[in-house]
């Protein structure tokens, strides 16, 4: 196996024992009746698919079934393993063309927002691109301090306002501060209360306004950083970022220590956006370009 599919398989142990260990076996030397595709709905639903995900997987392996006129449960699995790969987008790794590249990085607290530009930052500066850290979550004194320590481990430089200060002022100043220092990439690290307060999409449209204020077209990338641990529910959360600004990607966080990470597979058909990086553990270097191979092969095996 090759050092990144082990990569992927290691840290997909809990999504793959815990939720798809019994889609696994379900592939067995019995014959596929009406029953079979019950149980195996029923189970790609408890693996955090989503109805709707997995209603249209289903139809689409009955209908190759009944074309290639299949028999045995068995026969299933490469054709599962095959629709669940193509549930998922293949990114290639985003384009860094604007100078600077501006990304602003939304998503609820706790969802590993700031860690995950921790990784990109670490990330980015490992291909020799000058990186600059926004903290733009005003509203938690430790969150800027967070970010602050990561600044010092990874080694870039941030730009940092006083607590309870403009969200919208520090990223302005950000940005321009990028622009005369000829940064690469700038990282926006946003504040993510509970996403049903008004508020907080209301200040999340700001940072993006004033992105664009601050140099026409940025912010160039918009993220959401997914907890994969919170499973379909993170999806819903997303959707409430998704109506407030354009988001054009989405990162899980934690796929190391989720039982949930078949919340993957929904991700395109609720929320359109393809998943960019994946975090597959806590330390700097853990962020990985999504890989759908690696991570279907991950969580289904034999
Ligand atoms: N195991 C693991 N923990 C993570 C990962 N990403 C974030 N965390 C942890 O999740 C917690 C919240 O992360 P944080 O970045 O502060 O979230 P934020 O509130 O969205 O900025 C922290 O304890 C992180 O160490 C990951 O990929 N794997
Ligand atoms: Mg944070």
């Amino acid at each position: 196996m090759s050092d990144i599919f082990q990569k992927w398989r290691e840290s997909l142990t809990k999504t793959r024992d815990v939720a798809f260990g019994k889609v696994s076996t379900f592939f067995g030397a019995t014959q596929i009746t009406e029953d079979s595709w019950d149980e195996l709905e029923a189970l790609l639903i408890q693996a955090d698919l989503g109805v709707d995900t997995t209603i249209s997987l289903i139809n689409n392996c009955q209908a190759q079934v009944d074309r290639r006129g299949l028999t045995k449960t068995e026969q299933l699995y490469a054709l599962v393993k095959a629709e669940l790969i193509n549930l998922l987008d293949q990114p290639s790794e985003p384009e860094l063309n604007q100078h600077p590249t501006v990304i602003m990085v939304a998503g609820v607290n706790g969802s590993g927002k700031t860690t995950t530009i921790a990784k990109l930052a670490a990330r980015y500066k490992n291909m020799g691109k000058k990186v600059l850290l926004v903290a733009a979550d005003t509203y938690r004194a430790a969150a800027v301090d967070q970010l602050e320590v990561w600044s010092k481990r990874v080694d870039v430089p941030i730009i940092t306002a006083q607590p309870d200060s403009d969200p919208g002022a520090v990223t302005y100043d950000g940005i321009k501060s990028a622009i005369s220092r000829g940064s690469d990439v700038v990282l926006i690290d946003t504040a993510g209360r509970l996403h049903t307060r008004y508020n907080l999409m209301e200040e999340i449209k700001k940072v993006y306004r004033v992105a664009d204020k601050a140099l026409p077209g940025a912010p160039h990338y918009s993220w959401i950083v997914l907890d994969t641990t919170t499973g379909q529910n993170a999806l819903q959360q997303a959707a409430a970022f998704a109506k407030a600004v354009h988001l054009n990607g989405a990162l899980l966080a934690k796929l190391d220590t989720s039982a949930k990470g078949g919340m993957a597979f929904a991700i395109k058909k609720q929320l359109g956006l393809p998943i960019l990086f994946a975090g597959l553990g806590e330390r700097v270097d853990d962020l990985q370009l999504f890989d759908r191979e690696a991570f279907v092969n991950g969580i289904l095996e034999r």
